[in-house]
């Protein structure tokens, strides 16, 4: 490796000050971003971290199996149904037992964006504590692929199938990053894998900044098996969803939005879905239809960013 090279990718080892919690092989399948998320985590945030989250993918190597544990981190294992209501209950103990800790709420997109959202909301709305961390694979991956809210139009999965009746997700994915955001929490962010110094910055700041309450990241994490892509290919699926504007990198404090990354030329969208088999039933039609979504959350995106860049009014005061 040149010089250059080294010298550009120091920064984000720098970010690595802690020991990996987890054992060397744990069962996760080959290539799963959840799995690398998992472990770039307590690197960059600490040890002392406290997870909470619920049954998933996560959940057999955050639980333990057979009375034996894959790592060395407290973890608290709860209900889909109140993820955020159980982290609110440990982050108010911590709080008023004078703990300095940090909460993280780390549960899939299933979790966060439909069965556990009227909890996740409220535990936003009452501005909690604690940090939640959406992994985003776009399905209830661990139950056998079933889509989700965040299912992107046209994905082929158990329950929108591509045959004689259906052609996939005939309904657009909801954007839950921005839906939190709005929530006016001190801080809101986007991330993902192929770009982990914008990650970790992002971490600390969220651990930085729960001090003046919730916190929440949406962490975009490619399932290999569940999404037919190749498991070395986890990274690249990363890259060209935040460069096609498909995943955008972004992040809100108190709802003000500004871009972390801004890609000058996107590509088409096409040179994301080509990577994943979930997307091959797609006809010309269909990626119109995922690309002018895609297109209109930008701009949407674009929009609420430059009008908050400019807009005067002063942020109500904290309480
Ligand atoms: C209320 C409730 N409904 C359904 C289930 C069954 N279930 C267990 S794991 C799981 C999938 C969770 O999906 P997600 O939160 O997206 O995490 P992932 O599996 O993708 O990691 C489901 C539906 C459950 N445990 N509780
Ligand atoms: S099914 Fe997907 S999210 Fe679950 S462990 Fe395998 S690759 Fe990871």
């Amino acid at each position: 490796m040149t010089e250059k090279k080294k010298a550009k990718l120091t920064p984000v080892l720098d970010y690595l000050k802690h020991e990996d919690p987890f054992a060397k092989g744990v069962a996760f399948c080959p290539g799963c971003g959840l799995e690398l998320l998992l472990r770039f985590i307590p690197q960059v945030m600490g040890n002392d971290i406290v997870i909470t989250g619920t049954p998933s993918c996560s959940a057999p190597v955050l639980l333990g199996q057979n009375n034996q544990s894959w790592h060395k981190l407290s973890y608290f294992g709860t209900l889909m149904t109140g993820a955020a209501a159980n982290a609110t209950g440990l982050a108010r103990y911590y709080k008023k037992a004078g703990i300095d800790n940090t909460v993280v709420c780390f549960n899939g997109d299933g979790t966060a964006a439909d069965i556990g959202f009227g909890n996740l909301s409220g535990a936003a709305e009452r501005n909690e504590p604690f940090i939640y961390i959406c992994y985003d694979n776009e399905g209830y991956m661990n139950t056998g692929v079933q889509k989700s809210g965040t299912t992107p139009y046209g994905a082929t999965t158990t329950t929108t199938p591509f045959g004689a009746a259906s052609k996939g997700k005939n309904l657009r994915r909801m954007n839950l990053a921005l839906k939190m955001a709005m929530h006016k929490i001190p801080y809101a962010a986007t991330a993902t894998l192929s770009d982990l110094g914008d990650l970790a910055k992002k971490l600390l700041k969220a651990k930085e900044m729960k001090e003046k309450g919730f916190c929440f990241l949406h962490v975009f994490a490619p399932c290999p098996t569940g999404w037919g892509a190749a498991p070395d290919n986890t990274i690249e699926i990363c890259r060209r969803a935040v460069k096609t504007n498909y995943f955008p990198l972004w992040e809100a404090e108190n709802g003000k939005i500004r871009m972390t990354k801004t890609i000058k030329k996107p590509k088409p969208v096409k040179t994301y879905t080509e990577l994943m088999k979930k997307f091959k039933f797609m006809d010309e039609e269909d990626h119109k239809i995922l690309q002018d979504d895609v297109d209109y959350e930008y701009c949407i995106l674009g929009g609420l960013s430059v009008l908050e860049a400019e807009c005067q009014l002063p942020l109500p005061a904290d309480e």
